[in-house]
């Protein structure tokens, strides 16, 4: 839990007594960030541990054929290597009150995460983001920004390549995508610039309560020297004791309103028409953007404050915004039916995020929801059903939960595979409707992963116009 960090952070700054070469680093959970731990450390002459709670993990083979001297001990964590390690690298998806984990904890031991790891070899400057939606838009598009304009820079972390993998090619600058483990696990992160785009219920199963999980998205302005602050989110009255504590004087402010102050970014409107805009000058026509939709303003201007703060120039970012249509399996369009139009938002995980998709489609829609919810609340899904919504089918282990919710304000109908969904979306659209899959929950109850759901939804699309 949320609480734990605190204890993170000291065992982060509490220094083992043990000579660095005969330290043992344990790594917990050998997923995609585990293998590149071991692969880092075994390439820095350390002596490393494995430990997995499953009998196989994607890397296990690769392990036993590249590292054959690396102890590896599967199907169950290993508290025989939890008591010899001296510092222990938890993979994010291993919870931090996980028995091994507090009983390592209470013992003294280190207990840190890849990033944390990354933080001590990093020569470059880092920006790093979070957020409960958007990270991976504004992060990508912040990467092309910053090529867009010359600059040699490496892009990882959450989004999919691990930090530690970034380190070989010595870039001018690294972007992070942080999810909250992550921040669980990091205490000394320095940071150029960093975000916090929104906060909304996620992973309410791995926290105990919404003040503990926006505790952890808004340390990440710890050690930041400008920090970016999207104004309508810290005025928020539930998350200002949160920012009181930390809002710097140096930070810059954005938000979908017209900018406060000069160095503010926001919307400025002139006869009729909006534009991005750096206090009241004008940037850009909001109508030359390449992604649509409101939340993807919003993520637009992040990405801007930050670029300011890196110093790109605006000519690399206005050519950037006018082509970055986005990122596959968010708000994509897969193809038109009978004049029905099918957008895959499979990224769409969370209440928010579903929230924000059907936003921003301007016609009627047929969603597909349904999945894992991950512990949360999906009751906010009742205004905009009711208002937009012509029809909801579910699918998942959340399929009774959400039809329960919605039954009375929309027609609902469950599916039992996405080729079933999309079929019953279909039949239940008219000519100029939008179906669109942005299920509100994680894809792990079905799927290998959200992009897994997306190619089906896609696949299942493709099976209709044929
Ligand atoms: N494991 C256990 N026991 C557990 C949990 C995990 O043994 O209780 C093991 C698994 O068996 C697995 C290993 O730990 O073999 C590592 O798994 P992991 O779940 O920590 O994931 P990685 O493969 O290391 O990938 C992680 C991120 N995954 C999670 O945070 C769950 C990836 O984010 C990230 O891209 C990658 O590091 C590189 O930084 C994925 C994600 O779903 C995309 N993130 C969540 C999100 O975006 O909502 C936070
Ligand atoms: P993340 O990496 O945080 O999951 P993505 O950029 O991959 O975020 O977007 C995932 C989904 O979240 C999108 O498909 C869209 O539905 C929604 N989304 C994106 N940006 C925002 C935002 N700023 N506010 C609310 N929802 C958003």
């Amino acid at each position: 839990m949320s609480e734990n960090r605190n204890a993170v952070r000291e065992d982060t700054e509490m220094m083992s007594s043990s000579s660095d070469a005969a330290r043992l680093f344990l790594v917990v959970g050998l997923g995609v960030s585990g293998w590149s731990c071991v692969r880092f450390l075994a390439a820095q002459g350390y002596r490393i541990a494995v430990t997995d709670s499953r009998d196989i993990t994607p890397y296990s083979a690769d392990l036993h054929r590249q590292l054959p001297e690396v102890v590896c001990s599967l199907g169950g964590f290993d508290s025989a290597l939890f008591d010899a390690a001296d510092e222990i690298i938890l993979s994010p998806g291993v919870a931090l009150d996980t028995p091994e984990v507090v009983a390592a904890r209470a013992a003294g031991k280190r207990i840190i995460g890849d990033v944390e790891l990354f933080s001590r070899y990093a020569d470059a400057p880092v920006v790093a983001i979070t957020g409960s939606n958007g990270k991976s838009t504004v992060t990508t598009l912040l990467g092309e920004m910053a090529a867009a304009d010359g600059v040699k820079v490496a892009v990882g972390g959450n989004i999919g390549t691990p930090a530690l993998d970034l380190l070989a090619g010595k870039p001018e600058l690294y972007i992070l995508e942080l999810s909250s483990f992550q921040l669980d696990l990091i205490s000394s992160l320095k940071k150029e610039t960093a975000v916090v785009l929104n906060v909304s219920a996620d992973h309410m199963d791995r926290y105990a309560s919404m003040q503990a999980y926006a505790k952890t998205k808004f340390s990440i302005y710890e050690e930041c020297e400008h920090p970016v602050i999207d104004n309508d989110l810290v005025s928020a009255q539930q998350y200002s004791p949160l920012m009181s504590q930390r809002l710097p004087e140096i930070a810059i402010n954005y938000s979908l309103a017209e900018p406060v102050s000069d160095s503010d970014f926001g919307i400025h409107e002139q006869n009729g028409k909006k534009y991005l805009a750096r206090g009241c000058r004008m940037i850009l026509p909001i109508s030359d953007l390449a992604l649509k939709g409101n939340h993807n303003i919003a993520n637009v201007l992040a990405a801007m404050a930050m670029a300011s703060i890196l110093g790109l120039s605006e000519s690399a970012l206005i050519k950037t915004l006018k082509t970055f249509k986005g990122l596959p399996h968010r708000c994509q369009p897969v193809g038109v039916i009978n004049k029905v139009a099918f957008v895959n938002d499979s990224k769409g995980t969370n209440v928010d995020a579903s929230i924000a998709a059907i936003r921003s489609i301007s016609t009627p829609l047929v969603l597909i929801a349904g999945g894992d919810a991950k512990g949360a609340n999906l009751s906010p899904l009742r205004d905009v059903a009711a208002a937009k919504l012509r029809a909801v089918i579910v699918i998942g282990k959340a399929a009774a939960m959400i039809e329960s919710l919605l039954q009375d304000v929309v027609n609902t109908q469950r599916a039992s595979t996405m080729a079933d969904a999309v079929q019953k979306a279909f039949s239940s659209a008219e000519p100029g409707d939008t179906v669109l899959l942005s299920p509100a929950c994680s894809s792990l109850d079905m799927y290998s992963d959200y992009e897994a759901r997306g190619d089906a939804f896609a696949d299942a699309v493709r099976g209709l116009s044929s």
